[in-house]
């Protein structure tokens, strides 16, 4: 049976390109395909966060999950730590992955950046918990950003070996990543060759989706471009990443594809085309930023949510752990 599962750290303020490439994504999916959807807290501690605030945030991922459309009802909506399974898994998928996989990941590289010997273990076996998270739950597809594909291979091989080693043919599936459609990779907007993240130092760089009206329109208007007016032609804006990201935002905001915008504005100069684009941001980004507000008003509806979820999700992991641990051969298992 097809399931997806995906999950969003809590470790900053989620901007757009967290919206458009995950949090829209797991809204439709939840009325084709069984849909699992975590808070990613593990995850998160892989870099310092303040204990004070970590659960906080967790809450407030939630709430924009729930603000994007995400049904309780529907999906199990659930905080990571409260499947230990996850780790447990993860535990045996350690023994499982090899250094060299995880030595070929780029994102330990970007995060690590020059200070490689002082980042945690956690950081570096990150895309091990990633695995174990996806598997936990034999979820067959995996929607994400750009960015997460190669984190997805690696949960691959990981099934593929584990399904291997342990002459367990077929027993976790091979997931593939959602990686398609608008807004799968937004870029920054002081830079359109680095992707938007929440860890960019400069809050111009993105749209956060608690930004007020006015915030995202001064973001917009400052938003680095080129002199040019727009093209005709998609293979024309490829040679200009911060007007092709700017038309990819546009685009995917009003569930449109970039060509279409290009024929409504080609030939258009900037001061044309960021009020409009700024407009339509604060027209599908506020509402959801009101929602999330509200939501976060009542922590203990948030929290009554997660309860539920954890253990819907704890449900469904943990018949497959007591398999696991059969298949690895552990005592009393
Ligand atoms: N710029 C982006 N464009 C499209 N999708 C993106 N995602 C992140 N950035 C973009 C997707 O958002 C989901 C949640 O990501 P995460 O919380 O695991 O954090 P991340 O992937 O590490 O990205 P962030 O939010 O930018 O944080 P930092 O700054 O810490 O790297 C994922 O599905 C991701 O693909």
């Amino acid at each position: 049976p097809r399931r997806v599962l995906s999950g969003v750290q809590p470790s900053g303020a989620l901007h757009l390109g967290n919206y458009l490439g995950a949090l829209v994504k797991f809204a439709r999916l939840q009325h084709e395909v069984e849909t699992f959807i975590f808070v990613a807290d593990m995850h998160a501690i892989t870099v310092w966060q303040d204990p004070k605030l970590l659960a906080g945030q967790v809450r407030e991922i939630a709430a924009a999950y729930l603000a994007s459309g995400l049904d309780p009802k529907v999906a199990t909506i659930f905080p990571q730590s409260a499947v230990p399974e996850h780790a447990e898994l993860a535990w045996i998928f350690n023994c499982v992955a090899r250094l060299g996989w995880l030595d070929r990941m780029t994102q330990f590289k970007e995060k690590s950046g020059k200070h490689k010997e002082r980042s945690s273990v956690g950081l570096y076996t990150y895309p091990v918990l990633q695995a174990a998270d996806i598997l936990l739950y034999k979820a067959t597809e995996v929607p994400v950003g750009d960015d997460q594909r190669q984190h997805l291979e690696l949960t691959r091989d990981v099934a593929a070996k584990f399904n291997h080693d342990f002459e367990v043919p077929g027993f976790f599936p091979l997931p593939d990543a959602l990686t398609q459609g608008p807004g799968a990779r937004i870029m920054s907007l002081r830079d359109g060759s680095a992707k938007m993240s929440k860890s960019d130092p400069s809050d111009n760089s993105r749209l956060n989706l608690l930004d007020d009206a006015d915030t995202i329109a001064q973001k917009v208007r400052k938003a680095k471009t080129d002199p040019e007016p727009l093209p005709e032609t998609l293979d024309e804006l490829k040679a200009r990443p911060e007007a092709e990201n700017l038309v990819g935002i546009y685009a995917a905001l009003d569930g449109r594809s970039s060509a279409d915008v290009l024929a409504e504005f080609a030939g258009q100069g900037f001061g044309a085309f960021k009020p409009k684009l700024a407009d339509l941001a604060v027209e599908k980004l506020g509402p959801v930023s009101a929602e999330m507000r509200r939501l976060m008003a009542d922590p203990a509806e948030i929290d009554k949510v997660l309860a539920a979820g954890a253990a819907r999700a704890r449900e469904a992991a943990t018949p497959t752990l007591a398999e696991v641990r059969k298949i690895v051969g552990f005592w009393g298992a």
